[in-house]
């Protein structure tokens, strides 16, 4: 005779409950090693710990270390374009991995100094023997010495700026005369942009999202109202120059609608959407050699491809493009 035997089928309830218990632990803990958080759950950046600022300007000496998705790195490739040094000062690109959340080195790349470092970390832990805290981009490494001088990006560019003597040219992004007002808002675009979308995306509170949501969309619309005058951040309207503040929001402001948007839930509204806002980010694109610094593609999908606790699918949205861009602006009216 047949045997039937009843399967009970266990509660949705208490699925969903397991589940959500479960994914929820995994969840912090990695974000909690992605991203180091205060008590209240807010991300609190780890300070860059090489902060030499001793160059000695001499061609093929050194080294930009860069990921090309990284808005911190990409602030040192727009200002070595800026200043000429791209003969000058080299370029070694490393990818992200996608399951080990590091950055590797592309094997055989002819600029790679050690040939048995497959990873960034590995590479500090070479040029610094007992190094044990993050690697990241950017780094700008001296290859006769084959130590790290400085891996902080705010650093580095006013290293390039200034450092290079003869091999860069004379366009001065951070002039004596405007040095407290790009410090003022260097600070103030840091704390609630540049560092603030990563606040949006890292928080793990809804308090602390709240409060980086809020104090990073005031931040763009006092800066939208800034540049409704004047054509750069620094300097007065009808005076103003391209400085270092500029570089420094670029590079976030051009991972904006693509990226942090989305994956960060930087939604309340796109920099597309910004009267100013958005004709001042076409400006800086348009500026000789600036797009060929920028990988739209490795932006999206780096972001939405790699930082797996926010999107555990590692689906690549189809859009936006960022064709717009190109579109023509008016800014050299307010020049
Ligand atoms: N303070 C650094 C931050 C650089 C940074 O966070 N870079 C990220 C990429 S966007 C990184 O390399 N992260 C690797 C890690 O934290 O292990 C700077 O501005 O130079």
């Amino acid at each position: 005779m047949l045997m039937v035997t009843k399967r009970t089928a266990l509660p949705p309830g208490l699925i969903v409950r397991t589940g959500k218990f479960v994914w929820n632990t995994m969840w912090h803990t990695m974000m909690s090693q992605m991203a180091p958080r205060s008590q209240s759950g807010a991300y609190t950046r780890p300070p860059s710990e090489f902060r030499s600022r001793k160059i000695y300007p001499e061609p093929d000496r050194y080294f930009l270390i860069v990921g090309m998705s990284c808005p911190w790195a990409h602030r040192t490739l727009v200002t070595r374009v800026l200043k000429g040094l791209e003969a000058s000062v080299g370029l070694i690109q490393v990818y992200p991995s996608t399951d080990e959340g590091r950055w590797l080195f592309e094997l055989g790349q002819s600029a790679l100094p050690f040939t048995d470092c497959r990873s960034l970390p590995d590479f500090y832990r070479r040029c610094h023997s007992g190094y044990t805290g993050r690697a990241t981009v950017p780094v700008l490494w001296d290859s006769q010495t084959q130590t790290i001088v400085n891996n902080e990006s705010a650093e580095i560019i006013e290293l390039l700026n200034s450092e290079f003597g003869e091999l860069a040219n004379g366009l001065d992004l951070y002039p004596e005369a405007l040095r407290a007002d790009i410090d003022k808002l260097n600070d103030e675009i840091y704390a609630a942009i540049n560092n603030g979308v990563y606040r949006c995306g890292f928080a793990q509170t809804q308090l602390a999202y709240d409060q980086a949501v809020g104090e990073l969309f005031d931040q763009l619309d006092e800066l939208d109202s800034r540049l409704s005058r004047q054509r750069y951040l620094c300097g007065s309207a009808g005076g103003s120059e391209l400085t270092l503040a500029d570089v420094r929001l670029f590079t976030t402001l051009i991972r904006f609608d693509v990226s942090y948007h989305g994956i960060f839930k930087c939604n309340r509204r796109r920099i597309a959407d910004y009267a100013h806002l958005s004709g001042y980010l076409r400006d800086l694109y348009q500026i000789p050699g600036i797009a060929e610094t920028c990988d739209i593609e490795a932006v999206k999908r780096d972001y939405y491809g790699n930082l797996f606790p926010l999107n555990p699918g590692g689906i690549v949205p189809v859009g936006p493009g960022w064709e717009s861009l190109q579109a023509s602006h008016d800014r050299a009216l307010l020049s």
